[in-house]
């Protein structure tokens, strides 16, 4: 005979399936499923092998100048944008760089891409996240905004893409299949500039508060290490990368 938990345990177990059921019957796709990173990405120059690997870790530091914010008046959609945008030409964060690129240049083999799937949206009459970083693809860009934007994607090595996204628009699925750094700007509102980052190797991280990046189960070997940050430009270190072990590299941009 059942007890009253096991009843409850069992009706809840049949709901569960009557449920499934029901979304398998209507088309439902987990969102869960739907966010997963493509699979097997073929990228010429990079295969997917696995194998025992180090880790590099680091910080991006700033010596600049005094960072001083770019301040534009918004003469429309002030409802939405405000009346002042704030551009800032570096974020620093705890001391160190925010959303500075970096990247291993050099490596044709490692574990498989598993970047978040790529997303940008519209939202305050900015470009959120300012940086996207993703495997090539489809960027699904979305318009949270309450005015009409219009997106001008300036690829180099994909198609180029310019549509005006007026209010409640559906989503946007821009192909972006081929390694590349685009900036992507609005038409309407010219402060709005971003960045989307298409890797060639899964070997990229956007650097976070204090600088810092992790770039984990690299094959062993010495590699080129890149950092890219929008208005500092490029350095190079090499670095080399021993299975089991960290590798700590540091970058100072000016
Ligand atoms: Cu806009």
């Amino acid at each position: 005979m059942m007890n009253r938990e096991c009843k409850a345990l069992a009706e809840t177990g049949i709901a569960a399936v009557v449920l499934a059921g029901f979304l398998a019957l209507v088309g439902f796709v987990p969102l869960t499923a739907q966010a997963a990173p493509p699979q097997n990405q073929s990228v010429p120059g990079y295969t997917v092998q696995s194998g025992p690997g180090g880790t590099i870790s680091g910080k991006i530091l700033y010596a600049g100048p005094p960072v001083r914010a770019k301040k534009v008046t918004v003469t429309q959609d002030n409802e939405t944008c405000g009346n002042m945008k704030e551009i800032l030409p570096v974020q620093l964060k705890d001391g160190g760089v925010v959303d500075a690129v970096v990247w291993l240049d050099d490596i044709s083999h490692g574990k498989a891409f598993a970047f978040p799937a790529g997303a940008l949206d519209q939202k305050g009459c900015m470009f959120m996240p300012h940086v996207v970083l993703m495997a090539p693809g489809q960027l699904k860009i979305t318009n949270s905004d309450a005015a009409a934007h219009n997106v001008h994607v300036f690829s180099k090595s994909n198609r180029a893409f310019n549509q005006v996204m007026p209010q409640g628009s559906d989503p946007l699925s821009v192909p972006l299949f081929r390694p590349d750094t685009i900036i992507v700007r609005c038409d309407v509102h010219t402060w709005m500039q971003g960045h989307i980052i298409v890797a060639k190797n899964p070997y990229y991280a956007l650097s976070g508060s204090g600088g810092s990046f992790t770039l984990t189960d690299v094959p062993p070997g010495t590699y080129h290490l890149k950092v890219w940050q929008e208005t500092l430009g490029t350095q190079e270190q090499t670095v080399t990368v021993q299975a089991g072990q960290t590798a700590s590299v540091n970058f100072t941009l000016k």
